[in-house]
């Protein structure tokens, strides 16, 4: 693959039990077998202030208001944004488990009239775009048959169907918000070839030649 100047931002999303994990991972590996330098982040970030509050309300220890969970999913992302900037700027291919769009659908999908997709949007302006958010698609239904529900707040075949449809809003915007589709309900290991498929279809876009963008 070619050198690129600065590093990507890549994003992995899906859904509960998609593989983010497993192919976030495997990718994170693939990359640095190819030389390049590579940061591995997640979100929530359970670690900062911030994300121990998160952890407390998924895993039902505390109560939040809505819009307030909302706004703390959304600042733990810019309490990393300058981090995120700094390393890409540096050369380094920073991958991220989750990022602002599971922060959009999953508060959206719990259905208030006054927690829409574009009111969960609005808080993420700003923050660094990414060149490409690989969505590992799968069925809520397949999803379930790789084990239990955990306990957290949000896994529950009801929210997981809304998530999906949601996710699938978003993807039908104009640009897509730079999410591309990868079918997650196969073995790893095709999934793990497409989605380095798509990353190196963006590696070979323009826009790899400019400066990391925004969210608008
Ligand atoms: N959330 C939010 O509300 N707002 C926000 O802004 C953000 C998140 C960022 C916690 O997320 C919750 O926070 C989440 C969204 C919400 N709530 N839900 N649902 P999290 O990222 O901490 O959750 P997680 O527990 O790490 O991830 P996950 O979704 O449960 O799983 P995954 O990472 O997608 O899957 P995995 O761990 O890679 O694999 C799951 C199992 O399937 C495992 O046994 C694997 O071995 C197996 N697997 C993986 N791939 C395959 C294939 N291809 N075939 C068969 N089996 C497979
Ligand atoms: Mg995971």
């Amino acid at each position: 693959m070619a050198p690129l100047s600065r590093g990507m931002l890549i994003v992995i999303e899906g859904l509960d039990r998609a593989g983010k994990s497993t192919q976030h991972a495997r990718l994170c590996q693939s990359l640095e077998s190819q030389g390049r330098r590579v940061k591995r982040m997640r979100f929530p970030d359970r670690t900062t202030p911030i994300g121990k509050s998160i952890d407390a309300y998924l895993k039902g220890e505390s109560q939040q208001e809505d819009h307030v969970i909302h706004l703390l999913f959304s600042a733990n992302r810019w309490e990393a944004a300058a981090q995120i900037r700094n390393a890409i700027e540096e050369g380094t291919t920073v991958v991220i488990d989750r990022y602002y769009y599971s922060g959009i659908v999953y508060s959206a999908a719990k259905g208030k009239a006054d927690l829409s997709l574009k009111w969960a949007r609005d808080p993420e302006i700003g923050l660094p775009r990414p060149d490409v958010c690989v969505f590992l698609d799968i069925a809520p239904e397949a999803a379930a048959k790789r084990g239990g529900f955990g306990r957290e707040k949000y896994e529950t075949n009801a929210m997981q169907k809304r998530v999906r449809e949601l996710f699938y809003e978003l993807i039908a915007t104009s640009d897509g918000l730079d999410i591309c589709v990868v079918d997650a309900g196969r073995d790893v290991e095709e999934v793990e070839k497409d989605v380095m498929e798509r990353v190196k279809d963006v590696m070979k876009q323009p826009k790899m030649t400019q400066p990391l963008t925004e969210i608008l």
